[in-house]
This record gives structure tokens, sequence and C-alpha cells, in this order.
């Protein structure tokens, strides 16, 4: 049985410790996504709504971020709610970021990577967000990898999401992940999503249709020793996918325009997802949205079975 993990940083939020500490299920969520990913007052309220999709289904949610200089795992409505009003006001935080706001006593939204170090600090094995980072388009001349990649690669941490954006280099993406020896899953599915498309051109590593099997290789991968993360792709509901073409004429642009203004570094992800954000409008939102409370759902049906596993 898995127990919660002290850290003098890390603040569990009781209800988290306390499913922690029986081996109930818990399912990490990130707050980039509320702070960064989506506006004012739909981040919040989506993040609100994902918490309670996943106690409909049996388990515990953990909301990440850093407040004040402390490690959270477990976010209370208003702090929730705090962050969606700070926006992109809030730090964005991934690994290189976490000791600084610590020194400095900062608050900030965790991306994957971060959501995922905490995560694993407190012991919480699986994770649900939007889309993952990963290799930027053009990152033979940028070096533009998100630092999700190298997290996946080494802290045990199940994330379920939606596939990524092709903001990205999908094809890039998976051959990095197949370098660090990080599994890509597809649940009921044979090629990777892209975020608001069910499908590409690049195949998943294996297909399952059932959570428990998702669990099964979580176990074995980390029964055996071998260390760091599962991507675990759910495609967004049929009904909420935008075409291609719309899609793809938003991306464009946007990447453009992040040229243009010669975005770098930490910037780029955040400009690219406001702007495709604004040029498809409200189409884009409401499938984000729902693709959000899918993963929940996912990822709380793989918690229960991991913990039956484990139990
Ligand atoms: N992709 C999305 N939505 C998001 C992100 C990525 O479709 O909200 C966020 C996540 O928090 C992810 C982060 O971890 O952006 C990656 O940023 P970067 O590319 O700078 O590593
Ligand atoms: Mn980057």
């Amino acid at each position: 049985m898995e127990r919660a993990m002290k850290h003098k940083l890390l603040d569990l939020h009781t209800e988290v410790a306390a499913a922690l500490a029986a081996g109930r299920p818990v399912v990490a969520l990130e707050s980039t996504i509320i702070s960064h990913g989506m506006p004012w007052p739909q981040n919040a309220e989506t993040a609100l709504a994902v918490e309670a999709e996943v106690r409909k289904h049996g388990a515990v949610p953990a909301t990440i971020a850093i407040l004040d200089g402390r490690l959270k795992a477990g976010l209370t409505c208003d702090e929730i709610e705090r962050l969606g009003r700070m926006g992109p006001a809030a730090a964005k935080v991934s690994r290189r970021d976490i000791p600084i706001l610590i020194a400095h006593g900062g608050t900030g939204a965790t991306t994957v990577a971060a959501t995922m170090i905490i995560a694993a600090l407190a012991g919480i094995r699986v994770f649900a967000t939007g889309g993952i980072g990963g290799v930027h388009r053009g990152a033979e001349v940028s070096f533009d990898i998100s630092a999700d990649l190298h997290e996946l690669a080494r802290t045990p941490v199940a994330v379920i999401c939606a596939g990524a954006k092709s903001i990205l280099d999908l094809r890039l993406t998976l051959e990095h992940l197949e370098t660090h020896g990080v599994p890509v899953i597809g649940f009921r599915t044979d090629t990777l999503p892209a975020f608001f498309s069910r499908d590409s051109a690049f195949g998943v590593d294996v297909r399952l249709d059932e959570p428990d099997q998702i669990a099964r290789v979580m176990k074995a991968k980390w029964d055996l020793g071998l260390d760091g993360g599962l991507v675990v792709a759910n495609p967004i509901p049929a009904q909420y996918a935008l075409p291609r073409e719309v899609i793809d004429r938003a991306i464009d642009q946007a990447l453009t325009d992040a040229h243009a203004q010669d975005i770098t570094g930490k910037s780029v992800t955040p400009f690219l997802l406001a702007r495709v954000n604004a040029l498809t409008g409200g189409d884009s939102l409401a499938g984000n949205i729902q693709l959000v409370l899918n993963n929940a759902r996912l990822a709380t049906a793989v918690a229960v079975a991991y913990a039956a596993l484990s139990a």
C-alpha cells in the first residue's frame, strides 16, 4: 500500500492526506491550465468541475500549485479561484522554477513537469491534464523542448492527456519519449490524438481499451524499478473535436505571430495557446473544457484500478 510521503515544504490537503494514508485513489490536477490555459472565469469553473468529476467517479482530487512559497497538493475552492483570477500574472512554474519560488515565498501555477514532481513527492501516481508540452516545431534551430518530456523520463507518474497540440512537432515529441523510455499508451485509439483532433498520423506504442490494463502497465513498470512516467493519450470526445482545417489555420497563424514577435523561452507555449484560443474563439474553449473533464474521468478510473492492484 502506498502511503503519503511527507516533506517539510509540502502541504497535503487533509482530504488528500487521508486518502493517501488509507491507500484510496487520488488524482493530481495541474494549475497552469487554470492560470495560463484558459480565461477567467471559465478557468476556475473548469478546475472546480474537474475536481467534482473526479469525486463523482470515486477518487479524491489534488490540484497542485505553489502558494506563498509552499508546495500544495490539494487546493481549497478559494485557492483555485485565486489562481484563476491571477491568470498569467501567476508564475508559470516548471522544474527549474520550483526552488526560486520556494526561496522567495512566491506563488505560481505548476506545469505538467512541476505537477509531476509535487505529485510524486506526495505519493500520487495518476495525474490528469489537457495536453502535455513537447518538442516544438523548429526545435532543431530553437532547441525548444518542453521540460515536461524530461520529467516524464524520470518521475513516476502516469499523465492522462488528450495527446499534444500540433503547435508542437508530434513526430519529434514521440521520438524523444521513445529515446527516454516513456511508454505512450493510446486509450481506445491506435494513433496519438492531437488535442482538438481525435487522431494524428503517428501511432502509439500500445492501444489499451480498459483502465485496469493501463494500471497493470504502470505497476509492471514501477515494480521493475523502471523510473519515469507514462503518457496515456485519451482522444477528445467526438462531438467536441474541431475540424482539422480550422485548427491548422489557427496554429499556423499563431506560429507566424510568435516568430514575428520574437517570443522565446517559457513564454512560447502560453503565447501560442492564447493565440489559438483567440483565433478559434468559443469553439476551442468548449472543446478544451470537455477534453479535460474526459481526461479526469479516465484518470479516476485508472487511479481506482491502480489502488486495487496495490492494495
Ligand atoms: N499544452 C496545452 N495546454 C497547456 C499547456 C500545454 O495544450 O495548458 C501547458 C501545460 O502546463 C504544460 C506547459 O506543462 O504548458 C508546457 O509549457 P512549455 O512548453 O513551456 O514546457
Ligand atoms: Mn519551451
